[in-house]
């Protein structure tokens, strides 16, 4: 490889940006005119007539938002929004006892990367999980019911931004850190960075029974970044590979700092061997987790050098190769796990880097793909003739090429800036080669302004045929990642919760209504029905409830309208309290009545056509 192609090429980067983004409006700009009878079969063929539904469900991150955004494909309709990190009145997550608490105090979070639970490396559409850069944290949401049912808190992490990925099996949930830390989080000196700060993979599973994480084992590694991670599938499905940046160890100005070396690492760690470690007690313990160090086990952990800050890697459908997208080398790299693993075999390292032996590029290296003024390359998606698709985030655009042959077959415009996209099942064993979502960072004056700052975008590309075609362009909120894209026969939503006696607080008739006074607690059992409140049905007036100041009140509330859609509110006037009551769920309201006053409670969500009437009063007796 030529290192130095590459360095003028990342010159090249820079001064060609504005150059790029312009040259591309351009193209855009002859777009807008294509003929009437062309845009009229791209409508159709994004039409989904009433009565009718999307092929696809599309899962975005919403990044810093912390939520999830839910899109039917074609459409591009967004369907919902599912809070994940962040509190959301709309539903009431975050406000009622068990969502507040499985938030842990945050107000947000930073969600880049959905990963929808696999069964022998297919989407088996039951669970997505999430990351959250910004507060170390995994999630999960049952896609039966759209809700978060789990969120753990990961010690000994600095972001975990390389995640979500699962191994083929949803063996593990594989979170590496983003940013080098002391273990534990303790202060140290920024100057003792080389010895004292490490890279940490946490390797997490998920019961799914139970609906809930656990830490299985934490990987320790040099203090590099970890960007960007997949699982290997197959012959490749013990080991996950991850790309590095800042291998310079840099602590300061990183932009400058961390870019010195001609190339970093993409580091391969064969976590079955690791598993089996642990599972022998050869690991060490920090506050009861466990600690393991894949360099102290033979044959766990090697790397192969990249073309200098490589952002995205990912496995090819068949799992016998990864390929690399450089970020500031304008090319993408296919390396063979196959002569990986021959290399490994004959232990014909070229180097060792902090403990861990260096493969020989130039032997586990297939082929370097190099479209001619394609810039900044990111990840990689696939289809099922055997290709891949590279967004373009300098040169806005993606570029189709062939696995096998590493020819360029087309390349589309995107508008603009794509990060990643996402192919309909687009990383599974078995993509369906239908549609690519292109998901933009700036979409300039595609939309209607809003101001000073402009939606991001996303573009559907029809991927079926041997040319891509642009179909649509629609705005997002800020600001999914990446997404996955799920056909919608693997999700099987339930229609209500279902009546459960034994549920804790729960009340499912009116005459077991009641008020239970404990102290200076008072717990409300109540319903929520078309069209009223119950809280005690004998009282004479069922739903009004009378406390004192400074008492804790619990309203656990019930929705015994056991029909679909029926969802009711309940939102406490001055209090900045609402939560929601799906059909046949009980939550509970946990608030200490610190104002004196009177004070409505009303269903904030419409539910029937007297959904106005449905209210009661909270009275604050003062102390
Ligand atoms: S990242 Cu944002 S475009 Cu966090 Cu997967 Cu590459
Ligand atoms: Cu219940 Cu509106």
């Amino acid at each position: 490889m030529n290192w130095n192609r590459i360095l003028s090429g990342v010159g090249g980067i820079l001064a060609g940006l504005l150059v790029a983004f312009i040259f591309f409006a351009d193209v855009g700009q002859e777009d807008t005119t294509a003929s009437s009878s062309d845009n009229q079969s791209k409508a159709e063929k994004v039409y989904v007539p009433y009565g009718e539904l999307d092929e696809y469900y599309m899962f975005a991150s919403g990044g810093h938002s912390g939520q999830l955004f839910v899109y039917g494909i074609p459409s591009m309709r967004e369907i919902r929004t599912v809070p994940i990190f962040t509190p959301d009145p709309a539903t009431g997550y975050g406000y009622d006892k068990e969502t507040k608490e499985m938030l842990g105090g945050y107000t947000w979070g930073d969600f880049h990367h959905p990963a929808i639970s696999e069964t022998e490396g297919d989407y088996d559409g039951e669970f997505l999980f999430a990351n959250d850069v910004a507060n170390n944290r995994i999630a999960a949401v049952d896609l039966s019911t759209f809700h978060t049912v789990d969120i753990m808190e990961m010690p000994n992490m600095g972001g975990p931004h390389a995640g979500t990925f699962v191994t083929q099996n949803t063996e593990y949930i594989v979170m590496p850190t983003r940013f080098a830390r002391p273990l534990g989080g303790e202060y140290e000196e920024l100057d003792n960075y080389e010895e004292e700060y490490k890279g940490v993979v946490s390797m997490v599973t998920f019961d799914r029974d139970a609906k809930e994480f656990d830490l299985a084992y934490q990987i320790v590694l040099p203090p590099w970044s970890y960007d960007l991670s997949d699982a290997g599938k197959k012959m490749s499905g013990d080991w996950i590979v991850m790309t590095t940046y800042n291998t310079e160890f840099a602590t300061t100005n990183l932009e400058i700092n961390a870019s010195q070396n001609d190339r970093d690492y993409i580091v391969l760690v064969n976590w079955k061997k690791l598993e089996e470690e642990v599972e022998n007690g050869n690991y060490n313990e920090l506050n009861g987790e466990k600690l393991i160090d894949p360099r102290d086990v033979e044959g766990a952990i090697f790397a192969v050098p990249v073309a200098k800050s490589p952002h995205g890697v990912d496995v090819t459908p068949d799992g016998t190769r990864f390929i690399a997208s450089g970020k500031l080398a304008p090319l993408m790299t296919v390396f063979s796990f196959e002569k990986a693993f021959e290399v490994i075999e004959n232990g014909n390292f070229v180097d060792e880097k902090f403990g861990i032996p260096i493969l020989p590029y130039e032997e586990v290296m297939e082929k370097e793909v190099d479209p001619p003024g394609a810039l900044g390359p990111l990840h990689t998606q696939f289809d099922d003739k055997g290709n891949a698709y590279n967004t373009m985030f300098i040169s806005s655009e993606i570029v189709k090429w062939n696995i096998e042959t590493g020819e360029v077959i087309d390349r589309i415009p995107t508008y603009y800036s794509p990060g990643h996209s996402a192919a309909a099942e687009g990383d599974t064993v078995n993509p369906d080669g239908k549609w690519i979502v292109a998901l933009n960072k700036l979409s300039k004056d595609n939309f209607l302004s809003v101001g000073p700052s402009h939606p991001e975008s996303a573009d559907l590309i029809d991927i079926s045929g041997e040319k891509m075609e642009h179909i649509m362009a629609v705005p997002t909120d800020p600001e999914p990642h990446y997404a996955q894209i799920i056909h919608r026969d693997k999700i099987n939503t339930i229609e209500i919760y279902e009546k459960d006696e034994s549920k804790e607080n729960a009340v499912w008739n009116q005459e077991d209504t009641r008020i239970v006074r404990d102290g200076d607690e008072v717990h409300v059992y109540g319903v929520a029905m078309r069209s009223k409140f119950i809280f005690d049905a004998e009282a004479e007036r069922p739903d009004a409830v009378m406390v004192k100041e400074g008492d804790r009140v619990f309203f656990h509330i019930t929705n015994i309208d056991l029909d679909e859609d029926i969802t009711h509110g309940f939102g406490i006037l001055e209090y900045d309290l609402n939560f929601e009551i799906q059909p046949g769920q009980t939550s509970t309201l946990e608030f200490v009545a610190d104002k004196a006053g009177t004070f409505p409670i009303y269903c904030t969500n419409f539910c029937s056509a007297l959904h106005q009437e449905m209210s009661g009063y909270l009275l604050v007796e003062p102390a």
